[in-house]
Order: structure tokens, then sequence, then C-alpha cells
């Protein structure tokens, strides 16, 4: 390869970080039921300890995304946990996840239930998850609602709209100096007529009603077949709105699978746009939001961490100002060959190299398989998660 390409290869590894989530960790499933894993992670030490061990085979997870009412049940009575639990395992608080989609009371809606008293005690939940994003110094509020209907006729999609954004404004102005909101947005489930914010154009103008750190979150599985996701993206960078990813793969709906495993090239598309954008889309925040429901947990973690970092070194590729000439010069083939060429190159080698560079295992599955890590988990959590059964009805 030539040496041009491994600077480019090595800029772009230096600058990538993706944050993990919690509950990937957890034993997950689908309304048919989840199939539970010895090794699986159900405290919230468990998860620090895995998403530690994930930092340290890959050396590009320094933060570990959490949900609020899964991991600290507590609020912020849990930040002092949650600090130590940093300095024990070596990562940081990432984005704090409000659950406004749990509680019996949220039936008809949180943020926008018709109810007022309900809509005040999401928004309390809200502004609580503020201030442990402050206690954490925790840049992102990654907000996502699962409001919606089942039937025509039976909400008011109209007066919904107005309880999002008095909720959603309220939130911002409870924001601390370096806090952001990212609002995500999903067409459909558990909603199955109406959700209350179904596609980017609607949280783009939430965000806007809400006022300047609030951005579009954009998870990759949230799109209807057919969706161009890098050109949403490509738009939410143009007009300051992108937040950042979920990252996942899917072949129908929100599979929720491990990014790449399905249409690799769709991960691609969407970074190249990322960086083609440059200093724009600095900000944009990588976090993978998957869930684990057949592939060893720790093992679909590492694998989906070192496929994200393949995929944006080989974005990373791109000659983007030779592309920007053969585009503008309407030379289609040319300018496919140059965006494409870089999708069929062997970047891993490169890789290893800039692993071995600072101390990293070449091969960070191969390392997790060899530490016996799977193993020594299975046999100390084998009892807590055999106690507990997971039936739909
Ligand atoms: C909703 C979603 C959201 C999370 C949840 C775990 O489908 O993508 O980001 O809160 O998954
Ligand atoms: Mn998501």
């Amino acid at each position: 390869m030539k040496d041009q390409s491994i600077e480019r290869i090595d800029k772009a590894l230096d600058q990538f970080r993706i944050e993990i989530p919690s509950w990937g960790f957890a034993n997950t499933g689908t309304r048919f039921g989840k199939f539970i894993q010895d090794a699986a992670a159900t405290t919230t030490e468990e998860k620090f300890a895995d998403a530690g061990e994930v930092f340290r085979l890959t050396g590009i997870t320094p933060t570990v995304a959490l949900h609020v009412l899964w991991d600290m049940p507590n609020g912020l009575d849990d930040v002092s946990v949650i600090r130590g639990l940093e300095r024990k395992y070596g990562v940081r608080a990432g984005s704090i996840n409000p659950n406004l989609f749990q509680s019996q009371e949220y039936k008809f809606g949180s943020m926008a239930n018709p109810s007022a008293e309900i809509r005040q005690m999401a928004i309390q939940h809200m502004l609580d998850s503020v201030e442990i994003g402050k206690a954490l110094e925790s840049r992102d509020l990654s907000i996502w609602v699962s409001d919606g209907s089942n039937y025509p006729g039976t909400q008011s999609i109209r007066r919904r709209v107005r309880w999002m954004e008095e909720a959603m404004s309220a939130t911002h102005a409870a924001l601390g100096a370096n806090q952001r909101m990212l609002i995500e947005y999903k067409p459909f489930e558990p909603a199955f007529y109406h959700t209350d914010i179904a596609d980017w154009g609607m949280a783009m103008l939430l965000c806007q009603a809400s006022g300047p750190k609030a951005k579009v979150l954009v998870d990759t599985g949230h799109h209807l077949q057919g969706t161009n996701i890098e050109q949403i993206i490509t738009w939410l960078i143009e007009k300051n709105g992108f937040g950042g990813l979920h990252l996942n793969d899917r072949k129908y709906a929100d599979d929720d699978l491990t990014l790449g495993s399905i249409d690799p090239y769709q991960l691609y598309r969407i970074f190249a746009e990322i960086l083609a954008a440059g200093a724009k889309a600095d900000s944009a925040a990588f976090m993978i939001d998957q869930s684990h429901n057949l592939k060893g947990k720790m093992e679909a973690m590492v694998q989906s961490v070192v496929t994200a970092q393949e995929l944006y070194a080989r974005a990373a590729l791109i000659d983007f100002a030779r592309l920007a000439e053969l585009q503008d010069a309407c030379r289609l083939v040319d300018a496919e060959e140059c965006f494409r060429s870089a999708f069929w190159t062997d970047v891993r080698p490169a890789i290893r190299a800039w692993r071995e560079r600072r101390g990293l295992a070449a091969d960070p599955l191969q390392e997790l398989a060899a530490s016996g890590y799977v193993e020594r988990a299975g046999r100390e959590r084998r009892e807590r998660n055999r106690q507990s059964t997971a039936t739909y009805a």
C-alpha cells in the first residue's frame, strides 16, 4: 500500500472513536423471548467491566452509553457509583439515555401524552437526566421516545406535536454549557399507526423549535426500506443539524443486528459523506446501538467496533478532491471507481500495524478468545443469569 494511503488510514484511525451501549452486554431479546447467556452482564458494574475489556482490546471505545432506568435506577444518587466504576474500569460514562418507554404511565405516550400530569412526569425525568449528565460531565443527552398510536383517529397528532415541542424546549432550557440534546427519530415500533417523531424532518423541526444545542440522532435501523440514509445525513450536516449516529445493521426493520453484517457498503457510504463534509461533521457522535440476541455479547461488541474501524478507514482512503473534480465533470464511471475502489481495499494489515504501534492487540477478536474473559465471566455470572427467566406472555 502506498505511504500516502497508510498516512490517510493512520490519520483516520487516530481520530475515530466509537461509543458502546451498556445494554449491548445484557440479555436482550425480541417479543418472542430472549435466550439467556451465562456471561451476560446484569449489573451496571458488569457492564462497565465488559466495556473496560472492549476498550483494553480495541483502544477506541473510551465511553459507554448509559440508559438511566437500566443503569442508574436511583438516578442522581447513583452518580458516585458510576464515578467509582469509571475509575475502576477505565471507561467514562458517555451519552445519557432517558427512558420514557417502559413505565406503565406512558401507555398513551410520555412527552406527547394527552394527560398534562403524565407529560410533567416525563419532563421531570428529562430534567433529572440532564442533571445526571452534568454530574457525570457527559456531553450528550440522547433522547428516543416511543410515543405514538396504533389506530387512526385515536390520538390527535396535531396537539401531540405541540406537547412534544413544549417538553423538548423545557429540556433544552435546562442544558448546561457543554451539553447537547440529541433527538432520535423512528418510523414505527412499538407504535404501529403513527410515531410522533417518525423521520428526520420531524426531528429537525423539533431541534429548531428547542434551540441550538439540539441535534438530530440518526439510527441506521430507523428508516423505511429504500430510504437513502447517507443523503439524510448530508442534509443534516449541511443544515447544521447532525448530532451523530446509532450504528447497527438490518435486513427488514429495526433489527439491531451487528453493524456491517448485512450491508457494509451502506455504512461505508455513510462514513464517506461524513468524511467528505470535513470539519462540519467534527462534533458527530459515533455510537453502537445493537441488541445481541444470539451472538456472544462480548464477541459481537468487539466484532462491531473492529468492523466500524475498518469501514471508516476504507472511506478515509477516498481521494475526495479528485472525486469532486470527477463528479462535477460528470465523469460517472471514473467518479464511481474513485469512490468505490477504496471499499475494495484491504485495510486490515495497516490497522493491525496501527494497533501494534500503540501496544494494542493486532487482532482484538482473537485476543478476546485467547484471554478467557468470556469463560471467566460465564463462571462468575452463570448462577444469576440462569435464575432470570424471560417469557413474553
Ligand atoms: C430505539 C433505540 C433507542 C434506544 C433503544 C435501546 O429503538 O434505538 O436508541 O433507547 O433502541
Ligand atoms: Mn437507537
